[in-house]
């Protein structure tokens, strides 16, 4: 574990950090390399964990790895010619991002067991007041950086009987490594892209394995391949190669926007894809029906496998579709009440993430607290301010998520703009930098009419939305429009206020 070397809770209340990032994830972290190279080094990360890497810490589940080439799940700025295969664990990219810490000296910078529980803006000292749990002291900030990962609160179902089963419950992002399942007979809920990972380890180790599916997904095949040494030497000896080979995944995904991100003639030829891939895979013509999706594909997240399918079909594997009644003592009941008997449930359930973005209160200028203000949808400018919040920056804000391309290219766009943004309040010494509210309203007409008309408003159910149907997550369009929109902070955009302006 990256550890910081000074003692925990040794933030110090005498002089407001420059910058305060809450999260040492994959966004905390880069955030603070690109300060550094900027030349801003009077920040801090506050970490709730005891250990950096965010999502890749937490989920460690059996097969858990990523379903983006790990080329282009990285960060530009910090190629890895080491990338032992085309799609990486999730032990290897939590290597990459402690790697990351040690190279680029992060460690001493970060406060781990730092539970942030609020923040406020205080508009005559343009200073960010934060709190923290278990009694740490508060810290005061010109600037924050909002870090916490969009899907960090695991999130078990609010299922009838939940409370009464008394066999093991284990959340795929909270696994229980300490649980042997040899020879328990095992229940699996949910079968989106944590549960199909999770599946194949699982009906290795159960005696058997029970997967109640509610909507089957579009499943496309991984291409997954060792790098050779050879090309691990070039990638060494001619960084650029690396960057070309970067390149070529990007434009590949960035082609398949039009397939995945709005309802297109290239939406079928995804489909017909995944049900190639599905018939080549399973023979019975019952479970393939089970597993044909009735919804557009892109319009809930797509899986990537090739043993998902052949581990349904095990021996010890049973697929059921009945809907699920509620839980029991032993076990779930299905609607048509049949009781599976179950020894252990993996909720794979997914994540709240309804407060995303605002998991604590975060009250900005004149007393708005942007839970609020976001209870019926998340907004924000180019998803990475909030007008009414002067100096916070947000990493996977809302309308950010891609659906068809790498998190990790967004999260890099994210980086660059917000530590421009504050090199600017720091070098011009405003007290406050703050999005103006035309600007942010304006920005989000267009884009809830973008989001009109792609295949996520097209009907199914996902996380995507919220239960009014409002999108709030993902970003209507190619990245490159995305990373375009984020290459230069427009300070007409902004309100830029003098540390000595007068309050009116
Ligand atoms: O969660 P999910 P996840 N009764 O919300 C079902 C990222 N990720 O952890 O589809 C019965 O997608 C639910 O059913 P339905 C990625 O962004 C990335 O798998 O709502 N079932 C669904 O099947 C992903 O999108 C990687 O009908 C219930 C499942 O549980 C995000 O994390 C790998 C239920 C939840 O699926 C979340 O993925 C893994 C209920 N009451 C995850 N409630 C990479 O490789 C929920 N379900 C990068």
């Amino acid at each position: 574990a990256e550890r910081s070397e000074r003692p925990v809770g040794a933030a110090s209340t005498a002089k407001p950090l420059d910058v305060a990032i809450i999260g040492a994830g994959f966004a905390g972290i880069g955030a603070a390399i690109r300060l550094r190279q900027k030349g801003i080094t009077d920040f801090a990360l506050f970490e709730r964990g005891d250990r950096v890497g965010g999502t890749w810490r937490d989920n460690t589940y059996p097969g858990a790895a990523c379903d983006i080439p790990s080329r282009l799940y990285s960060f530009a700025f910090a190629p890895n010619p080491d990338w032992s295969h085309t799609y990486s664990g999730s032990g290897e990219i939590l290597g990459y991002i402690e790697s990351m810490v040690r190279k680029f000296d992060i460690g001493p910078s970060i406060r781990f067991d730092h539970t942030v529980i609020g923040m406020e803006f205080d508009e005559a000292s343009g200073l960010w007041d934060i709190t923290f749990a278990a009694d740490r002291r508060k810290v005061k900030a010109r600037t924050v950086v909002v870090a916490s990962g969009p899907l960090s609160n695991a999130s078990f179902p609010n299922m009838p009987g939940i409370e009464t089963y008394e066999g093991h419950k284990i959340h795929s992002a909270r696994w229980d490594h300490d649980y042997d399942f040899t020879g328990k007979k095992v229940a699996v809920v949910g079968t989106g892209a944590s549960a199909v990972q999770i599946i194949p380890e699982l009906v290795e180790r159960a005696a058997s394995v029970k997967v109640f599916q509610r909507t089957p997904g579009w499943v496309l095949p991984r291409a997954n391949r060792r790098t050779s040494a050879a090309t691990r030497r070039l990638y060494r000896q001619a960084p650029i190669t690396q960057r070309l080979a970067r390149d070529a995944w990007f434009w590949g995904h960035e082609s398949v926007a039009l397939g995945v991100v709005w309802n297109t003639p290239l939406t079928r030829v995804v489909e017909s894809v995944a049900l190639l891939h599905l018939r080549s895979q399973v023979g019975d013509p019952w479970l393939r029906r089970q597993l044909t999706p009735d919804f557009r594909a892109g319009c809930k997240r797509l899986l990537i496998s090739n043993d998902y399918y052949p581990a349904l079909q095990r021996e010890n594997c049973k697929l059921i579709t009945w809907p699920i009644a509620r839980l029991s003592p032993n076990g779930i009941r299905t609607a048509e009440g049949i009781e599976h008997q179950a020894d252990c449930i993996v909720f794979a359930t997914g994540f709240d993430v309804s407060k995303a973005g605002a998991p604590i209160p975060i009250t900005g200028r004149d007393g708005r607290v942007l839970g609020d203000e976001w209870s019926r949808g998340a907004y924000a400018f180019k998803s990475v301010a909030v007008s009414g919040y002067p100096n916070l920056f947000l990493t996977f804000g809302p309308n950010s998520g891609p659906g068809h391309n790498s998190a990790l290219v967004y999260m890099e766009a994210q980086i660059e703009y917000l530590t421009d943004a504050i090199g600017v309040l720091l070098a011009r010494d405003l007290r406050m930098l703050e999005v103006r509210r035309d600007r942010q309203d304006r920005y989000n007409a267009r884009l809830q009419q973008r989001l009109g008309s792609t295949t996520w408003n097209s009907g199914c159910r996902s996380w995507y939305l919220t239960e009014d149907g409002f999108n709030s997550t993902m970003y209507p369009g190619f990245g490159t429009q995305y990373v375009r929109q984020l290459a230069r902070v427009e300070l007409d955009d902004y309100v830029l206020t003098p540390r000595d302006a007068v309050r009116l």
